[in-house]
């Protein structure tokens, strides 16, 4: 009897700390919120395609990463034709799809009396089906993201779906094994795309040029693909919520599919996944099995964006609720950046370690660009304030921002480049965010902008992530010929290198640039590249002239 009491009176008190605990938990209605998310996950629509022909693989110089396709023959047919003939092909699908591939193998003489052994590889670039994947690059992401998958088939005439979702256009079909007394072929190649995007709500000017609507097309494209049971940033390699694409995706949403609810679902997901104990944003999430983060990946920079994105819902859709709810974990994320602003207003990345990401460029010195990030953020987050009607709390914000941009002036400003030098170091990204925090005047900033692009030793952007905000910069000094041509330049070269949705890393001149090391591996449809949609249609004047 004394043991069982001692059991029960264990049990009651380990439930009492666990309920403690929960209620220790940073923001109270963790759970609540975690819950939402749950119920607001998207149905996904589905749309059955085939492939539009068979393609051949041409080594060619002038190509982007040296390797194009032509069409040839061979998939006419292709049901009715022994595959221990064809042996080998690759199919093109036409665009770029995300979803579950099924075929069948189909018996075409005598009865199957061995396994047969294939390799599917699924890919979204034409170098990425053609480079060697073997041996893996050491160092580099895992080799379990290209899309690669043997089978083993032992019964035919029976649909095979892969249960591993796929992001590709192009699909290469290599027989490896079969027995050699009996034909068959395969049939009924088939792929269920999958997206939670529906129709586009804006439409272009009458007239707009066809570079134009060929960068529209290709964002938004690369959008409805990444756009999931959340925003996710790659379909083919990822597979997660990031805050930092999540905002540019929110940009490119409200000029195209308008889909708040989705943008409202993330907002939620990230809160309900805070660090509970001390209320900090992870930088990613993932949804599957479970919502969860990617635990310890603190990223300020990408927190603090988690602001903009709720700004930026607040004024597309109206929705104060939303923003009220949330306002605690705003709030939290820059009283957390601001921990690390030191008596001289400067922030100091080492006071407490987080991923202060800005562009994957080797080489970066990111030090004047996150001063920047911060200071925008804290505007960004004081608007919300202001929405809500809460600056009371917030009163000495503007303070700080003011004093953290005369700071930023005196500390990284070069009179003699006409640069803002971030620990000596030139670059176009440390101008861009002392533009975006609206350190120096539109004259200056467009002057310091200008010496940065021309300099031949400053940094130049190496993801389309980093040029976003080159050119929402340009466009806030009032640059707006150069933004525009920029955004054609830039985006364009991908439509014109073959780009049927925009890459996650591109250099107008390195075609071989990849955060990785080893481009196969970089992700050819990638959510922080669609933003021009959001220019496009934001500033018509600008870019549909
Ligand atoms: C890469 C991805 C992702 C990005 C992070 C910081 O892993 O490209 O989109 O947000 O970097």
């Amino acid at each position: 009897m004394k043991r069982f009491l001692t059991i029960a009176f264990a049990l009651i008190l380990s439930a009492a700390a666990l309920s403690a605990q929960e209620q220790a938990s940073y923001y109270p209605r963790q759970t609540e919120w975690l819950e939402m998310a749950y119920q607001m996950r998207p149905v996904l629509h589905e749309t059955v395609v085939c492939p539009v022909g068979a393609v051949r693989a041409v080594q060619d110089p002038a190509a982007y990463q040296g390797w194009r396709y032509e069409p040839c023959e061979g998939w006419e047919g292709m049901e009715n034709r022994s595959f221990r003939e064809i042996k080998e092909i690759t199919l093109d699908f036409g665009r770029h799809y995300t979803g579950y591939f099924t075929f069948r193998i189909k018996s075409l003489r005598d009865c199957m009396d061995g396994p047969i052994r294939l390799r599917l590889l699924f890919g979204e670039m034409p170098s990425e089906m053609n480079t060697p994947l073997d041996p893996w690059p050491e160092g580099c992401l895992s080799r379990g993201w290209m899309q690669e998958e043997i089978l083993t088939i032992i019964n035919t005439d029976q649909d095979i779906t892969l249960p591993r979702r796929m992001s590709f256009r192009y699909l290469k079909i290599e027989l490896l094994g079969t027995s050699q007394s009996y034909e068959w072929a395969i049939d009924h190649i088939s792929f269920r795309a999958v997206s939670s995007a529906k129709d586009v709500k804006t439409a272009l000017q009458p007239g707009a040029p066809q570079i134009i609507q060929d960068i529209n097309r290709v964002s938004i494209e690369t959008l409805r693909e990444c756009m999931q049971t959340f925003f996710e940033d790659g379909p083919k390699r990822d597979h997660r919520l990031w805050i930092g694409d999540l905002y540019l995706q929110s940009l490119a949403n409200a000029y195209s599919f308008q889909n708040w609810d989705l943008v409202r679902r993330c907002l939620y997901i990230f809160a309900a996944l805070a660090d509970p104990t001390d209320g900090r944003l992870h930088g990613n999430v993932f949804e599957d099995p479970m919502l969860h983060p990617q635990y310890q990946n603190y990223m300020m920079t990408y927190a603090l964006l988690y602001n903009s994105t709720l700004l930026q819902y607040i004024r597309d859709t109206g929705d104060l609720e939303t923003a009220r709810d949330l306002w605690p974990v705003a709030r939290r994320q820059v009283e957390d950046a601001l921990f690390s602003v030191g008596d001289d207003y400067i922030y100091d990345m080492a006071r407490k370690p987080s991923w202060c990401f800005i562009d994957w460029r080797d080489g970066l010195d990111a030090t004047a660009c996150v001063q920047g990030a911060v200071i925008f953020g804290l505007e960004e987050t004081y608007a919300i304030a202001e929405a809500l009607g809460c600056t009371a709390e917030v009163k000495e914000w503007p303070k700080i921002a003011a004093k953290m941009k005369r700071a930023a002036y005196r500390r990284y400003f070069d009179k003699g480049s006409g640069m803002f030098l971030s620990n000596g170091q030139a670059s176009v990204q440390s101008q861009m965010w002392m533009v975006m925090a609206g350190v120096p005047s539109a004259k200056e900033g467009a002057a310091a902008l200008r010496n940065a692009l021309s300099s031949e030793n400053a940094l130049k952007p190496g993801t389309p992530y980093a040029t976003h905000y080159l050119v929402e910069a340009m466009l806030r000094c009032g640059m707006n010929d150069e933004a525009h041509d920029y955004l054609v330049d830039y985006w364009g070269g991908m439509v014109r290198k073959g780009a049927d949705t925009f890459w996650e890393a591109y250099d107008p001149g390195n075609d071989n640039i990849s955060p990785y090391g080893f481009t196969p591996v970089n992700s050819a449809c990638h959510a922080w590249s669609c933003t021009p949609v959001y220019f496009i249609h934001k500033y018509p004047e600008i870019f549909q002239k």
